[in-house]
């Protein structure tokens, strides 16, 4: 029989990007405890913002959470927010209710209550944590959580990266009614900006700062590496609405797992794109002395604050190397450069499900599946161990992050081409103006009740969701 000793975490704020290795204490406890107490919290990551967010453990992100795999997670969460709330463990598969998805999972955990979640994180990776009642997650109540994976490829330095974005919270409900007027900020020659029609523009949210782990450039926490070291970087994009372009000036980019899960082969890239709620781990190689910017590009005048100096010993102060915030001409992460394209394995006898995303279009609060909102969109019936396919077909002009709890689905298709290497993910944008794409997964979860979404804050509030029910 296993000793059973728990770890007492600190929880404190993430201070501090540079992933240490666990500790030997650590990885001999069987429980990882961990109290996240939300609440209000004043965020001035740039001079003269005072934005009334909501944090775990008084931070924005919240602490970074580590488990070794195998190890089981216990985090009693303590909601001193003065509204609802829950957390949702974003890329796990677990009991269904430790899911945390309010009024479908578990009731909301109300205003001064607490409630014990508690599982063995699977499968290892790049997950995060946020709340899963309306404004919680866009006001501030995330973090990243890292299930290590003690067969995973051992960097020399590993930083943990969040980025998030300070919105404007006052354009969150014109956007919601779809008579917004915040302009789009995706960087040049993104496809974003691309496949716009104007006929759609009141859906974005404006934000008024941008940040890594808690803080805006020059302010954000440099990254120090050494000549010679191979590098890991886990990113999140925990922004509500916008895809993030991440770049690091004067390097390529090696990146091996998506929404945590390793990718069936690595793909090298001048940039990432991570769509909302999406985690890419990305490597690099320091080859020679420098400082190099680690940047979010986006054409919003504020963007360039979405930064993080990554430096060898002696060049902290040096002007760092940047790109422009643009991406033109730039080689960057797509699902069909990881996959491949060719044929795929027919998936026989699966049950197979076409859901068309679509809008309402101009001042319009509806976003829908097959023309209906949640909770009357068609739900997903299985028994154990279907075999389940979705197609998306998307008639809107924005992407959707499409998210299904409690499972990891393999993306199978692209825009009628399929990948020769199935995509392991929990999130995956679906291209707008006509853009398909095809989910693969096995119904071997824990039996209950799963969310399958929009990401998009905006859109989920605006009914794109449905259900995955086991029977
Ligand atoms: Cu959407």
């Amino acid at each position: 029989m296993r000793r059973s000793s728990f770890l007492r975490a600190s929880g404190g704020a993430v201070a501090v990007a540079a992933l240490a290795p666990l500790s030997e204490r650590a990885l001999a406890s069987d429980v990882v405890q961990y109290t996240l107490t939300a609440g209000p919290l004043r965020f001035s990551p740039v001079p003269g913002q005072n934005f009334a967010g909501l944090g775990f453990n008084g931070g924005i992100p919240g602490p970074l959470l580590r488990v070794v795999h195998g190890q089981r997670l216990r985090a009693k969460f303590i909601n001193n927010t003065g509204q609802g709330s829950t957390i949702h463990w974003h890329g796990m598969i677990l009991p269904n209710k430790m899911d945390g998805s309010e009024g479908v999972s578990q009731p909301a955990v109300p205003p001064g209550g607490s409630f014990l979640y508690e599982f063995s994180p699977e499968p290892p990776g790049t997950r995060w944590y946020h709340d899963h009642i309306s404004d919680g997650l866009l006001r501030g109540l995330f973090g990243m959580i890292v299930v290590e994976d003690p067969r995973d490829q051992r960097a020399d330095a590993e930083f943990a990266l969040v980025f998030h974005d300070v919105p404007k919270m006052a354009t969150v409900q014109p956007a919601m009614m779809g008579v917004g007027s915040a302009p789009m900020t995706d960087p040049a020659g993104s496809p974003e900006l691309i496949q716009m029609n104007d006929d759609k523009m009141g859906d974005e949210v404006a934000f008024s700062a941008h940040c890594i782990n808690g803080a805006s450039y020059p302010n954000t926490k440099r990254l120090a590496v050494k000549v010679g070291q191979h590098v890991r970087l886990r990113i999140l994009n925990a922004n509500p609405t916008q895809t993030r372009y991440v770049r690091l000036a004067g390097h390529r980019l090696t990146v091996t797992h998506s929404d945590g899960n390793q990718l069936p082969q690595p793909v090298e890239v001048d940039a990432l794109r991570v769509g909302v709620a999406e985690r890419y781990d990305a490597w690099f190689e320091v080859s020679e002395p420098g400082a190099w910017l680690l940047q979010g590009l986006s054409t919003d005048p504020l963007a360039y604050e979405q930064a993080a100096v990554v430096h060898t010993p002696g060049m902290e102060n040096t002007s760092p190397l940047s790109n422009p915030q643009s991406l033109e001409g730039t080689d960057y992460f797509t699902y069909v450069k990881a996959g491949g394209t060719g044929s795929v394995m027919p998936a026989q006898g699966a049950k197979h499900y076409d859901f068309v995303l679509d809008d309402g279009k101009y001042g319009s609060s509806r976003w829908t599946i097959n023309g209906k909102t949640y909770p009357n969109t068609q739900r997903i019936n299985v028994h154990r161990n279907d075999l389940v396919t979705v197609r998306f077909t998307n008639k809107t002009d924005m992407d959707h992050p499409m998210h299904l709890h409690g499972h990891v689905f393999e993306v199978t298709e692209v825009d009628g081409l399929p990948l020769a290497r199935p995509l392991p993910k929990d999130t995956s944008l679906v291209r707008g103006n006509g853009g398909t794409l095809s989910w693969r997964f096995r119904a071997d979860s824990p039996p209950g009740r799963w969310l399958l979404h929009c990401h998009n804050a905006i859109h989920m509030m605006d009914g794109m969701m449905t259900l995955v029910q086991y029977g």
